[in-house]
């Protein structure tokens, strides 16, 4: 019965608003604005929350004349074949997007990336060089490495690490990506760009081949070539950039000449390794340039049967030392940490699979208000700490 009267209600409701609009017809143009406003928003409201990530990005970007894209400090391929890609979005919708990072671009790789694409990075020494204007962060998102870092309130973070950061207008973190260029990718597929130049008379926007080679060359490096830390939107977004790459280009970036100095520290690492059980320390005495020493580590690491390494070498009066670790057990920042604790002017520190030190070698020599520390006694301590006996 009630719900009869519910309906008897809503009737005469009906039949009272009918004659109500008819009595005055300003109502009636009232109601039907309202309606028609109403609608409106209900679509704008459905559109918004329809959009793809993509759509949000190149939105946040058309709201700005221009924009700072960050790169973390010593960027990587990732992080640069993804700011290239905020550039060329930012581009399309007339923002201008200027490319900053701290620290330097060292490994021979990330140089070869650097020269064959032509790309200009802004270096930085303060934060409030790149402040001047929003900040979109790539492949990190909390800003870090840069005196004034703290006072970056980002406008935009895209990346695939786990942290809390955020970006004031969006946030795209998603820990489980391979890279930040798989979301990067994406983006462009979700806007409907074309991977590669522009074909004639074409409608659809084109990434440009040294994007698209960057993006996937990012791609690949992140993942150690589709092997690690991968998932599926690497693959999509390798199949969606296939067509646009430039293979020439790419496997210069990939493969780039090794210089002599490199190949013989690789070549000492293997030859002054000692090893045991599965552990490894190579001395390659004294270096020009102490970037060949994480890849002699890399190189030693791959050696059957051999799980952690450490490779320490000699400039200017400094004992650098690059740990790479396979074991889960072995922390290669906390063993490095462990073997030079006690020594006065040496720091070290890293993450669970790879860490670096240095060690002043005049303190080793006992300069210092404590003992010093010889080569071999070093060695043993180094060989103590993956033991876990430090
Ligand atoms: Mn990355």
């Amino acid at each position: 019965m009630g719900g009869l009267g519910a309906v008897d209600g809503a009737t005469s409701l009906v039949s009272a608003l009918v004659s109500a609009v008819r009595d005055d017809p300003l109502l009636a143009i009232v109601a039907a604005v309202g309606l028609v406003v109403l609608l409106g928003i209900g679509a704008w409201l459905l559109r918004r929350y329809l959009r793809t990530r993509g759509e949000e990005f190149e939105s946040v970007l058309a709201a700005h004349e221009a924009v700072s894209v960050l790169m973390h400090p010593d960027p990587d391929p990732d992080a640069m074949s993804c700011a290239l890609a905020v550039r060329r979005l930012a581009e399309s919708v007339d923002t201008e997007a200027t490319i900053y990072y701290a620290g330097e671009i060292r490994h021979h790789e990330n140089r070869a990336f650097e020269t064959v694409l032509n790309v200009d990075f802004e270096q930085i020494e303060h934060a409030h060089e790149a402040t001047d204007k929003p900040v979109v962060l790539v492949d990190h998102n909390e800003p870090r490495g840069v005196p004034g870092a703290e006072k970056i309130d980002p406008i935009a973070v895209v990346d695939h690490h786990p942290g809390d950061g955020t970006g004031s207008d969006l946030t795209d973190v998603r820990p489980d990506a391979g890279a930040c260029a798989s979301i990067m990718s994406e983006y462009f597929q979700q806007l409907g760009w074309v991977p590669g130049e522009a074909e004639d008379e074409q409608e659809r926007p084109a990434i440009s081949a040294d994007v698209t080679t960057g993006l996937i060359y990012g791609i690949m490096s992140d993942t150690a070539n589709l092997t690690k830390s991968c998932s599926e939107a690497e693959f999509r977004a390798a199949s969606f950039l296939y067509s646009g790459v430039d293979q020439d280009k790419l496997d210069r970036i990939a493969n780039p000449d090794i210089d002599e100095e490199t190949l013989g520290v690789k070549a000492r690492a293997f030859d002054e390794r000692e090893v045991r059980n599965a552990f490894a320390v190579s001395d390659v005495g004294a270096v020009s340039n102490v970037d060949a020493v994480p890849q002699a580590a890399d190189e030693l690491l791959r050696l059957e049967g051999i799980n952690a390494v450490v490779v320490l070498a000699e400039k200017d009066g400094t004992v650098h030392l690059k740990g790479r670790s396979r074991d889960d057990r072995i922390h290669m920042g906390n063993t490095l940490q462990a073997a030079i604790d006690d020594i006065p002017m040496a720091g070290a520190g890293g993450h669970p699979r790879m860490g670096g030190g240095q060690l002043s070698l005049d303190h080793m020599k006992g300069l210092g208000p404590k003992d010093g520390v010889g080569r071999e006694q070093l060695h043993e301590r180094l060989f103590e700490a993956m033991n876990g006996e430090l």
